[in-house]
């Protein structure tokens, strides 16, 4: 038989901290809201909950990387949300906000999870904050917690 190693959905006692952009706050503060409320119907305590405001998606990777290397979280959930406009700004940003997130987690201990929207307009993004496609911040907590019952199993 092998032996299977998986996360519980189980977030009490766990610090966890959400780096959100200012920058289209209509969508990154539902993801919020879905990302705490996702946290705290699984036993997290508000207290235990920090959240860092950035100006735009572009400042979410270096920030994340500081926290999940501070040893004062057990996971960090990047919430932010990039709409494609007429020019290539979005692929910078998008490009380098999805390998930041992915390289803050590769360079600590601790899960770093992507809730950032890249869409072609501000209604898919809507339509993923909290309406008819769920919404991506509660699915990112989801994930992060998740992880951290994973990265404390002790099998690694
Ligand atoms: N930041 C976003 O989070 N989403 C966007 O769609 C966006 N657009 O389109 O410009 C955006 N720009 C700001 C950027 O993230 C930085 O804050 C800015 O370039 C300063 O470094």
């Amino acid at each position: 038989m092998p032996k299977i190693f998986e996360g519980k959905l189980d977030a009490r006692g766990k610090r966890v901290a959400l780096v959100v952009s200012r920058f289209n706050d209509l969508v990154t503060s539902r993801l919020t809201s879905g990302a705490l409320d996702c946290l705290i119907r699984h036993g997290a305590s508000e207290g235990d909950i920090s959240i860092f405001k950035v100006p735009g998606s572009f400042e979410i990777s270096p920030l994340c990387k500081k926290l999940a290397k501070s040893k004062n979280f057990d996971a960090v959930i990047a919430i932010g949300t990039v709409i494609r406009g007429d020019t290539p700004h979005f692929d910078y940003i998008a490009r380098e906000v999805a390998k930041g997130v992915a390289q803050a987690g590769m360079e600590s201990d601790v899960p770093v999870v992507f809730g950032v929207l890249t869409t072609d307009t501000l209604e898919q993004a809507l339509e993923r904050a909290g309406a008819k496609a769920g919404n991506k911040g509660a699915e990112a907590a989801l994930s992060a917690i998740e992880l951290m019952s994973l990265y404390s199993s002790g099998a690694f």
